[in-house]
């Protein structure tokens, strides 16, 4: 690992702990490999959490962290050894590794991750009991979902420590990490930013190169695979989510991922993935005419929608709250269509605007954020280093009599990745096109 990278999740875990007082212990978990069928498992991916305070993507490890430091018995110098973080990974298996992949082994923790001292994951079971006996621990934090989530090896390790829950909790208080982790990654360091850049950037290049390519008589996930093979030929081997490649009817569909129509003349194709890149993820959508060039009625949709996002792009600065944004997006969309005469005087428009505005962006594509709370809690207000997308939508699918009928079938939605700076915001998927003339001119043959 780069020693820039290093120095971030370093800076995490001080600043985690720092936060915290000598009467505080952190168990952060890893995950593990979740079943896809038979024998066959879903790629691996690491607990967000665990990977903000790590960097470190194999299964099965978990670190602990304490301010005041932890007395462990080290069994490489085979002493008791005082550290104030402590991770523990795979044991190391040849025959194992042969068939899945290589372990990094806990001789290498520091100095492949900077992380005080390794151990194997078999001692964690004793490492924690002994811990909390000596008394020295009042607060414990972990996540909950994840304990309740757990299983593979660390689950068998942690049995004894789910057990004297009925005696410890008495004495200790077991606290949630995710609240305070989700609090310290809502505002991202320069490091994450540039991570985040390089995500937007990578996805803006992939969807440039494959809406040149798009045509009637092709199926969805033909398009999904240009896309998906552009993230990965400029650096980005995975994608954020499943990607969304949605055709007519189906761009009304929120997150219609099975991607399987074909595509006909006049449709309106709805794009939305994004590329992930160190584990950070870029997360862009764009709606494009499948021939290339959008019919009248698509052309005031897209308008509406197009206007909006610049609309309340324009009002993205620091002490900007999210639920304010939503408020704004959805008065706009009405306003727009109203304009238009679509709908008879008060109607309801949040029938075909579906959902909120945006949300955070990280590690996770909805990062680490209660985005359905309004008001006065910790995430709504948006401060400089924050990153959200902005993407607001209209869909009127075909069921929606109250529509003339040419205007059915046709969802729109335009999102992109918004940096809040000191005095207001940088689009970091700036350069792809989405106005209606440059989408146009960008398909033509
Ligand atoms: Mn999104």
């Amino acid at each position: 690992m780069e020693n820039k990278q290093k120095e971030f999740h370093k800076s995490r875990r001080e600043k985690l702990i720092n936060s915290l007082g000598d009467d505080s212990l952190v168990i952060v978990l890893g995950s593990t490999n979740i079943a896809r069928s038979y024998d066959d498992t879903h790629r691996f991916k690491q607990n967000k959490n665990f990977y903000y305070f790590t960097g470190f993507n194999q299964a099965n490890a978990v670190l602990l962290l304490a301010k005041a430091g932890m007395e462990v018995h080290d069994g490489t110098t085979n002493k008791i050894v005082k550290t104030k973080e402590l991770l523990f990974v795979q044991q190391e298996d040849p025959l194992k590794e042969t068939w899945f992949g290589r372990r990094l082994g806990f001789q290498k923790v520091k100095q492949e991750l900077g992380i005080s001292l390794g151990m194997e994951n078999t001692k964690l079971g004793d490492v924690i009991s002994d811990l909390i006996s000596k008394d020295k621990f009042s607060k414990i934090y972990i996540s909950l979902h994840d304990l309740h989530e757990l299983d593979g090896e660390i689950k068998d390790q942690l049995k004894g420590f789910t057990r004297s829950w009925i005696t410890l909790s008495t004495n200790v208080q077991l606290l949630d990490l995710n609240y305070i982790a989700g609090k310290m990654r809502i505002v991202k360091t320069q490091f994450e930013i540039d991570q985040l850049r390089y995500a937007a950037t990578v996805t803006a290049s992939a969807y440039y190169n494959s809406i040149q390519q798009v045509k009637a008589g092709m199926y969805e996930y033909q398009i999904q695979a240009m896309l998906e093979y552009y993230y990965k030929e400029l650096g980005c081997p995975d994608v954020a989510f499943e990607t969304i490649v949605a055709s007519g009817n189906n761009t009304c569909i929120l997150h219609y991922n099975t991607n399987r129509n074909l595509i006909q003349k006049g449709d309106l194709v709805l794009i939305d993935s994004g590329a992930e890149y160190n584990y950070y993820n870029g997360d862009l959508t764009r709606t494009i005419p499948a021939s290339g060039k959008f019919t009248k009625e698509q052309r005031e949709i897209y308008q509406v929608v197009l206007d909006t996002q610049y609309a309340v792009i324009k009002k993205i600065k620091p002490g900007v709250k999210l639920s304010y944004l939503k408020k704004y997006s959805v008065e706009q969309l009405k306003k727009g269509v109203q304009k238009l005469g679509l709908l008879k005087k008060g109607f309801d428009i949040t029938k075909y605007t579906l959902h909120g505005v945006g949300h955070h962006l990280g590690l996770d594509t909805h990062d680490a954020v209660a985005n359905k709370i309004v008001g006065s809690n910790d995430f709504d207000t948006l401060t400089a280093g924050t990153i959200i997308t902005v993407e607001p939508g209209l869909y009127f699918p075909e069921s929606a009599k109250e529509i003339p009928a040419n205007y059915r079938k046709i969802g729109v939605r335009i999102e992109d990745d918004v940096l809040l700076t000191r005095n207001g915001n940088e689009v970091l998927s700036d350069a792809l096109p989405k106005e209606i003339e440059d989408i146009e001119f960008l398909m033509m043959e």
